[in-house]
C-alpha cells in the first residue's frame, strides 16, 4: 500500500453507468500513459481539457474499444496526489471504463488500492491527516451539516487551530529548555506567571475546541433511533412521514408490521438511522413474537427511543409496557392522532407529561417532534453551525493532548515557587505529540492503512 514509485489508475467515479467516467491516474508515467491510450504524439498541455479518442481492448474479449474523451493532465506538483496526474473523462460505461483501466495496466500502471490517490496526497504533503479524513467524511456526508463540517476540515480549520495551540506549546517548551540550560540565570526566560497564563491559554484552546466535540461526533457519526409503541398506534406511519416516503405498510390491522425497517434520514442536520418497529404485546403468533422480540432488540442498542402512544384510545397494559421499557433511556414521548377526539380522561401519567402531540395524518406537531428529536440527542436546541472537531480520533488525541497540559499545569503548581522544568517539559512534549498525531505528523502504517481503507477505490 505504500509503494509510491509506480504508476496507479483507478476509475474515479461511481461504480454503474453514467454520464461521464473519469480514469484518474497518477505516478510518473501519468502522462505518458493519458498519450499512449489516446495514441497521441504531442503531449497534452498542462491543465488544460483536451479532446481526444481512447483507443482500447475489453478485457476478457480483448476486442476493440473506442470512446471520445477528453484528457486533462496535471503535472507534479500542482495535482492533487502532487504527482503527475491525468484524469480522462469518458462516457460513463462500465465496458469502456474497464477497457480503458486494462490498457492502462497493460501499459504499466497498477490498479490503486482505496483510498490511494489521497493517501500520496498526505505523503507528499498536499493535505494533513486531518484534511484527507475529511475527504472521506465530505464523500461519505449524507446531511448538508455533515457536509459543512468536513468541508470546514478539509479547508483546514481544525489544522489551523491546532496549528496555534502547536505554536503556544513549542514556545514555551524552548523557553523552558533555555531555563534549563542556564540554571543560574533563574527565570531569564521565562517567569513563573507567564509560562501559568500560557498553560492556562493553551487550556482554554482546547477546552473551545472539544466543547462541542459530542456533538460534533454526532453529525458526523449519526445516531440510530428506533420508533416503539403499542400496535396501531401510528409508528408506521410516524416512521414514512419522517422520511417522506411509503416505505413501511400502513393499515388499521394492529400487528401490521412485523420486522425491523430500517432508512437513512435527515432530521435537523443530523443522519439518522431510522427504525420502524412491530407494535409490542403479547401474542401467540409466531412471526409478530420474532416481530416483538426483534423491536426490543432495537430499542437496547438505540441511541433514543421514540415511544409512541394513541390518544384516540384509552391507554393501555402494552403502552404501560413500552414505558417501562423504554425508562432508563433516552427517550421521546409523541402522543398521536390528535386530530381524533381524545380517549384519555383525567391526567395522563407523569412520563407522559413531557411528551410531544402530533398527528401525522394532518402534520400537525410534527416540526416541534423533530426539534425534540435534536434536543433529546444533542442537548442543543438546533445543529445549525457545523461543529469544529467530529472524528473520534481526534477528540480523544486532544482530550489527551489536554489532559497533558493540565498535568504540566498541576506539576508547576506543585512546585511551589521553584520551576521543575523536567516535568513541565515532559507533559509539553506528551501534549505537542498527541497534536501532531492528529493532523498526521507523527504516524505509523498501521494507523494509515487503517484511515485509509475507509475509503473507496479511486479515492
Ligand atoms: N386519525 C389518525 N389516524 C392515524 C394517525 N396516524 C396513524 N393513523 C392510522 O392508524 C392506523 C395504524 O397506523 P400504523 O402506522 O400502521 O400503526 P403502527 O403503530 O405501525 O401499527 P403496527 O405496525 O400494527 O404496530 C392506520 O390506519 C393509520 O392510518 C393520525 O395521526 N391520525
Ligand atoms: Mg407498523
Amino acid at each position: 500500500m505504500f509503494s509510491t514509485t509506480d504508476t496507479i489508475v483507478a476509475v474515479a467515479t461511481p461504480h454503474g453507468r453514467g454520464g461521464l467516467g473519469v480514469v484518474r491516474l497518477s505516478g510518473p508515467d501519468a502522462m505518458r500513459l493519458a498519450a499512449a491510450l489516446t495514441h497521441r504524439a504531442v503531449p497534452f498541455e498542462p491543465r488544460r481539457a483536451t479532446f481526444a479518442r481512447v483507443s482500447v481492448r475489453a478485457p476478457e474479449t480483448d476486442s476493440p474499444l473506442l470512446d471520445e474523451v477528453v484528457v486533462t493532465i496535471f503535472p507534479a506538483p500542482h495535482s492533487y496526489t502532487g504527482e503527475d496526474v491525468a484524469e480522462v473523462s469518458a462516457h460513463g460505461s462500465p465496458v469502456v471504463l474497464a477497457g480503458i483501466l486494462r490498457s492502462a495496466v497493460l501499459l504499466g500502471a497498477r490498479l490503486a488500492e482505496p483510498g490511494e490517490f489521497t493517501l500520496r496526497a498526505f505523503l507528499n504533503g498536499k493535505r494533513d491527516l486531518v484534511q484527507a479524513e475529511a475527504v472521506a467524511d465530505l464523500i461519505d456526508a449524507v446531511t448538508p451539516l455533515q457536509a459543512r463540517a468536513a468541508f470546514d476540515q478539509l479547508e483546514g480549520t481544525l489544522t489551523e487551530a491546532i496549528g496555534a495551540i502547536e505554536v503556544g506549546l513549542f514556545d514555551l517548551s524552548a523557553r523552558l529548555e533555555a531555563s534549563l540550560d542556564f540554571p543560574e540565570e533563574g527565570y531569564h526566560f521565562i517567569d513563573a506567571g507567564e509560562l501559568a497564563a500560557s498553560l492556562d491559554g493553551v487550556i482554554r484552546e482546547l477546552n473551545r475546541l472539544l466543547a462541542d466535540a459530542s456533538r460534533g461526533r454526532l453529525v458526523r457519526e449519526g445516531a440510530m433511533v428506533s420508533i416503539v409503541g403499542a400496535p396501531n398506534v401510528g409508528k408506521s406511519s410516524l416512521f414514512n412521514t419522517l422520511l417522506n416516503a411509503n416505505r413501511a405498510i400502513v393499515t388499521e390491522v394492529p400487528g401490521t408490521t412485523r420486522d425491523l425497517l430500517t432508512e437513512r434520514c435527515d432530521i435537523g442536520g443530523l443522519s439518522l438511522a431510522l427504525v420502524d418497529t412491530a407494535g409490542i404485546r403479547e401474542t401467540d403468533d409466531v412471526v409478530e413474537r420474532e416481530g416483538v422480540q426483534r423491536a426490543q432488540g432495537s430499542l437496547r442498542v438505540s441511541d433514543l427511543a421514540i415511544v409512541v402512544l394513541d390518544r384516540s384510545r384509552p391507554l393501555g397494559e402494552e403502552d404501560l409496557q413500552v414505558a417501562e421499557a423504554t425508562g432508563d433511556r433516552s427517550r421521546v414521548v409523541v402522543v398521536n392522532k390528535v386530530d381524533l377526539p381524545s380517549a384519555w380522561s383525567g391526567r395522563p401519567p407523569a412520563w407522559a407529561d413531557e411528551a410531544v402531540h402530533v398527528s401525522v395524518r394532518t402534520g400537525a406537531g410534527l416540526e416541534d417532534l423533530a426539534r425534540r428529536i435534536v434536543y433529546a440527542l444533542s442537548g442543543a436546541h438546533a445543529l445549525r453551525d457545523a461543529p469544529a472537531v467530529t472524528n473520534v480520533r481526534h477528540i480523544t488525541l486532544l482530550e489527551d493532548a489536554r489532559t497533558a497540559v493540565i498535568r504540566a499545569r498541576a506539576a508547576f503548581e506543585s512546585g511551589s515557587g521553584a520551576l521543575p522544568e523536567e516535568f513541565v517539559l515532559a507533559d509539553l512534549q506528551d501534549a505537542l505529540d498527541r497534536l501532531q498525531e492528529v493532523t498526521g505528523r507523527r504516524t505509523s502504517d498501521d494507523l494509515l492503512r487503517h484511515i485509509f481503507q475507509r475509503f473507496c477505490i479511486g479515492k
